[in-house]
């Protein structure tokens, strides 16, 4: 039996020696040191043998296992090289060849409204914020003069998650944040998704998009708010835009207002768009009311600011003809590489 184990070594060695390819090699491993090859087989006979020769036969057996398992990872190795190698030398790559178009996306309407608002304010020397959408109730209202009674706090209106934390309903808590952190000069604007318990229609949802903003500094009047606004309204929608501004009511602004634009589509002459009233709601504003003022550790004796605010996907769907606000958050592509 000892020969038979050498000569099943030395037969395997020297086979190994001729073979070419890595399919030889597997077919000869098979043949040797698979389930039915010859070693499994002799080494299966051991029973046939007496007693005391079976320990050193199979000390044997498993030697020649371990050689041969080596040596094949060894060929296998120097055969993968050879291949490698011999590839290498066949194959050229064309640099020059076009390569597969890969299919671009597109930046998302809401998206591009922000990014379109941040250009302009940056531009006029704004810095942009950001702050919490999961906002304490004290930042979402009581640090804006939002007294606990008034409605906007409702659970019908607001996402409260308890007494204390709500989904903050405006980015204004951002703004009373850095008023709170940093002494004036403030110039800010804040970008960001908000939350109120709205049913979804085709212009309202319960998640959308505002961009605020917020001057606090010496001497800042209703003028520096309106040539701001008038300016920004010119960048964005176009230069022959016009302003106009209409008195209102918000808790955190005194005196406040809202502004409409001319329709940018009609020019003013009554369209679709502006739903033939020639003006179109742009957004709230207002002087900062000094109890916010006074409330984030600012002296209103000293300091005046203004603030404004305004829905980005009302100012989207306006500019892009949009008539559906679901329409912007279905995210079917055959809507959305229109804009
Ligand atoms: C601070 C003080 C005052 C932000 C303002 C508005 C007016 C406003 C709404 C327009 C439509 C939000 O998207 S909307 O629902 N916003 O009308 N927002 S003034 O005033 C602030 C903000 C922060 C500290």
């Amino acid at each position: 039996m000892k020969e038979q184990i050498e000569k099943i070594q030395n037969l395997a060695i020297e086979k190994l020696s001729q073979t070419q390819n890595l399919k030889e090699l597997g077919d000869l491993k098979v043949k040797i040191l698979g389930k039915k090859g010859e070693l499994t087989i002799l080494l299966r006979g051991m029973g046939s043998l007496p007693k005391e020769e079976r320990p050193v036969i199979g000390e044997l057996v498993n030697k020649v296992r371990d050689i041969l398992e080596e040596e094949f990872t060894k060929k296998e190795k120097e055969l993968k090289r050879k291949e490698l190698d011999e590839r290498l030398k066949t194959e050229n790559i064309d640099v020059t060849e076009p390569s597969k178009k890969t299919k671009l996306g597109s930046i998302h309407p809401i998206s591009q409204i922000i990014e379109e608002v941040e250009d302009i304010f940056l531009g006029m020397g704004y810095e942009i914020a950001d702050g919490p959408e999961i906002e304490k109730t004290f930042y979402n209202f009581d640090q804006l003069n939002t007294p606990a009674d008034h409605p906007a706090r409702d659970v019908q209106d607001t996402f409260y998650i308890n007494d204390d934390i709500v989904l903050r309903s405006q980015t204004s808590p951002v703004q009373a944040r850095v008023m709170e952190s940093k002494k004036p000069p403030i110039k800010i604007i804040c970008p960001g998704t908000v939350y109120r318990s709205d049913a979804v229609d085709s212009t309202h949802s319960p998640v959308f998009h505002q961009v605020e903003g917020l001057v606090v500094d010496k001497n800042i009047s209703m003028t520096d708010l309106k040539g701001t606004l008038e300016m920004f309204a010119k960048k964005c929608l176009g230069e022959n835009t016009k302003i106009r501004f209409r008195p209102h009511h918000f808790p955190f602004t005194e005196p406040s207002a809202e502004a409409d634009v001319s329709c940018f589509v009609c020019g003013g002459k009554g369209c679709k768009v502006c739903k033939k009233e020639g003006w179109i709601e742009l957004l709230g504003c207002g002087m900062v009311h000094p109890n916010v003022l006074r409330n984030c550790n600012i002296d209103p004796e000293v300091y005046s600011g203004f603030a404004f605010g305004f829905g980005v996907e009302r100012i989207a769907m306006a500019k892009f003809g949009i008539e559906d606000m679901r329409l912007l958050y279905e995210n079917d592509v055959r809507f959305l590489k229109q804009f």
